[in-house]
């Protein structure tokens, strides 16, 4: 079974097109599993597909996108269907970081960060994640510091599930500073 196409392909379908696939979301994403493994059986590449499978490719992976509770399933993060999927608001940490392309930094001075085409802008734990995040768009990405805490603080909500991913509605600029710390060693 190839994982990574199980996974690109289960992103697909509860991330972003359920509705092609005749499956409902509910508010907080879940969708029943059964019907989404029948639906995946119809690939031939998954034709002989069974909850393990699943559950292996979700426990082998380098990050926690799916979770299986009580023959549901869902994707815990970037939904860009219309229905915005309800997430849990949680207290972030000081500081949370972003890992973006050099191309999208005049809009991002003007703006902040937007969600684009997904739900909700997408934000790490920590410089190492933020930099794996932005060399999928450019081999020197800039990683961004986001004064969190302060945004919190100042009515921005953040929202947070099982994984190390934190999601916010979107930052205005003036809490985010560009991360030097690859100068200076430390944060
Ligand atoms: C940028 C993957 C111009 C933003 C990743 C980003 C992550 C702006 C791009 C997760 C902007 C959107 C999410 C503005 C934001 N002007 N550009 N005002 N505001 N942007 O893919 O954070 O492997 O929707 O900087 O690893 O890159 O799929 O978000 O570059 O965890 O599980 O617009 O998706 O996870 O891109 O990635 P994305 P992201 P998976």
């Amino acid at each position: 079974m190839n994982y990574k196409a199980l996974s690109k392909f289960m992103s697909y379908i509860l991330r972003h097109n359920p509705n092609k696939f005749n499956i409902k979301l509910d508010v907080n994403g879940w969708t029943n599993l059964d019907h989404l493994i029948n639906i995946l059986n119809k690939d031939r590449r998954f034709h002989d597909l069974e909850i393990v499978d699943i559950q292996n490719m979700i426990k082998t992976s380098n990050k926690m996108r799916f979770e299986i509770h009580n023959k549901q399933i869902r994707a815990l993060y970037g939904h860009s269907i219309d229905k915005k999927i309800k997430k849990e608001q949680s207290k972030p940490p000081i500081f949370l970081y972003h890992g973006t392309a050099r191309r999208f930094m005049d809009s991002i001075r003007k703006k902040g960060l937007i969600p684009k085409n997904r739900q909700y802008v997408h934000l790490s734990k920590d410089v190492d994640t933020a930099l794996i995040v932005g060399k999928r768009r450019d081999d020197r990405p800039v990683i961004l510091k986001i004064e969190a805490k302060r945004a919190y603080e100042e009515g921005i909500n953040f929202y947070k599930e099982k994984d190390d991913i934190w999601l916010c509605d979107e930052i205005s600029f003036k809490y985010i500073k560009l991360y030097d710390g690859f100068k200076k060693k430390s944060i």
